[in-house]
């Protein structure tokens, strides 16, 4: 196997964060670097954290991804993966977001987890999720792929923290003990007319078990979710894409609704 130096993996991070900046795209990652692994590509994307830390970013939350069937047969990638989440990329209930400033944004509904103890460990299961999570609350993400035509492959994905580009959650937080996340429909619609829906259950059967995914998956790199994370569980349904003038709204089941514009 062939390794990544670690100037490779600075420049990698780079390349990424001048694309994520500029909003422009890039050829896949693993066109240059073919072997590159799971590991290898979680190091570019903790070196891409790190130097937008640096910038004065800070890290709210994280993120799964492609943890629902039909995201997964959407981007053609069999594996989950997850993604951090920055104060940059938080954007409020009814607000709005420049389509100019990404390469070619889509929307996807989700489920989101504000926990109230710290989370981790190799062998966090749903239970563990329970007991920590404060509460749940309906969310938005807008995803965006930084590399040419939406295309890549998990290792490419994962440097490019899983197309994390913006996200907003709804103002009607519920507690999990209230509720059964599996039967939780929720429906996506553009400009007023339904682009999706489907139930929480598309999520890893409950979207508890994507959170505790992300946990299993920092541990492996020395890390944990600290209390106050907001944790998204993944897309329910595909993710569509979005242009200027377009309005989008997600409603759940018993987490109420959340709203955002699109615009120039
Ligand atoms: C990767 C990110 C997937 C989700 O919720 O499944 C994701 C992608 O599809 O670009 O955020
Ligand atoms: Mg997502």
């Amino acid at each position: 196997m062939m390794s990544l130096t670690e100037i490779d993996i600075a420049r990698l991070a780079e390349r990424v964060e001048t694309a994520q900046t500029y909003g422009h795209s890039i050829r896949k990652l693993t066109e240059d670097f073919p072997e590159m692994t799971v590991a290898q590509a979680y190091t570019v994307q903790t070196a891409l954290r790190r130097s937008l830390e640096a910038r004065g970013h800070r890290v709210t939350g994280w993120k799964a991804g492609l943890t629902s069937k039909p995201k997964m047969a959407q981007m053609g990638v069999d594996k989950p993966a997850i993604g951090f989440l920055t104060d940059r990329m938080a954007v409020a209930e009814s607000g709005s977001i420049s389509v100019g400033e990404m390469v070619h944004p889509r929307v996807e509904c989700e489920i989101g987890f504000v926990l109230k103890d710290a989370l981790g460990g190799a062998e966090c299961t749903a239970a563990d999720v329970h007991a920590a999570t404060d509460y749940v609350i309906g969310a938005i993400e807008v995803i965006d792929s930084r590399f040419t035509g939406f295309k890549f492959d998990l290792e490419s994905v994962i440097c490019d923290n899983s197309s994390s580009a913006r996200y907003v959650v709804g103002s009607r937080p519920q507690y999990l003990t209230d509720l059964d996340l599996r039967t939780v429909g929720a429906l996506l619609e553009i400009n007023g007319e339904i682009a999706a829906m489907g139930a929480g259950a598309e999520v890893l059967n409950d979207p508890a078990e994507a959170i505790a995914m992300v946990a299993r998956v920092l541990a492996e790199m020395g890390e944990t979710l600290p209390a106050g994370s907001l944790v998204l569980s993944g897309a329910i349904t595909a993710a569509h894409a979005v242009k200027p003038g377009d309005h989008v709204r997600a409603s759940f089941l018993d987490l109420g609704s959340v709203s955002v514009s699109f615009t120039e």
